[in-house]
């Protein structure tokens, strides 16, 4: 889910009119494609999403998704970073839990709870009361606000979106019920906003090779792909 933050991110700053027109190439992680020299060139750590910025002088390497965001968003003038100092800092704040919460989510409850060849009681319990516990400090830090930082949508609420989003719209690991993700209901009801934009619609499709077929384009050169992706019936 890491992927769609910086697809997400580009297919907002187009929205908003900038001149962030991308190729998204598809890397097989389930092939091993992020191990290949090429790759490593420009994410040593072999790891989704990279980005190689060819319109820098010389083209500029960018690995880590919130290192991808705030590159691009300060590329593009501050877009999506609050201005007011206090605002802004709350931004980082909530961009950085999400770097350091998500993998207890990915690594520790997605592992163990659907991937792990042998399922052990002791890890899920205990990835699956993190993983609540995040999306409880989440759901309350969203009970009496519209956005995760400052007064507007920013790089915070997408990073955020990307995973518990995701997770409470029941698109995780089929785990939505032993999560219980719908008593998160200020959660919920701040992914639904941010599911509706046609940018997020459209960032979410981006290298997407699963799903339905209207869900997915496998790689995107120019805003003119998404007329090959069929309506949803
Ligand atoms: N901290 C990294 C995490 C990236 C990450 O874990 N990407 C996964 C896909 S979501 C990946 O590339 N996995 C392939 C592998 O581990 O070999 C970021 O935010 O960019």
């Amino acid at each position: 889910m890491t992927r769609i933050k910086v697809t997400i991110l580009l297919e907002e700053l187009l929205e908003a009119g900038h001149a962030a027109e991308y190729d998204a190439w598809h890397i097989d992680i389930g092939k091993g494609e992020q191990f290949s020299t090429g790759f490593v060139a420009i994410n040593p750590n072999s790891k989704i999403p990279a980005l190689m910025d060819h319109s820098a002088t010389p083209p500029q390497r960018v690995f880590e998704s919130a290192s991808i965001m705030l590159y691009l968003a300060e590329k593009f003038g501050g877009a999506f970073i609050p201005q007011a100092p206090a605002d802004r800092t709350e931004m980082f704040n909530w961009l950085f839990w999400q770097m350091g919460s998500a993998p207890f989510v990915g690594g520790g409850f997605g592992h163990f709870y659907a991937y792990a060849p042998v399922k052990i009681e002791y890890a899920i319990n205990r990835y699956a009361m993190e993983t609540k516990r995040q999306l409880d400090v989440l759901n309350r830090h969203l009970a009496d606000r519209d956005w995760m930082a400052g007064p507007s949508y920013s790089l915070a609420d997408i990073a955020i979106f990307s995973w518990y989003g995701n997770m409470v719209l029941g698109r995780a690991y089929n785990a939505a019920e032993f999560l219980d993700v719908e008593s998160y209901t200020h959660v919920l009801a701040w992914a639904r906003r941010i599911d509706a934009r046609p940018a997020v619609i459209r960032g979410r499709m981006v290298n997407r090779t699963w799903g339905e077929p209207w869900e997915q384009l496998k790689e995107r050169h120019s805003a003119a792909d998404f007329a090959s992706v069929p309506k949803r019936p």
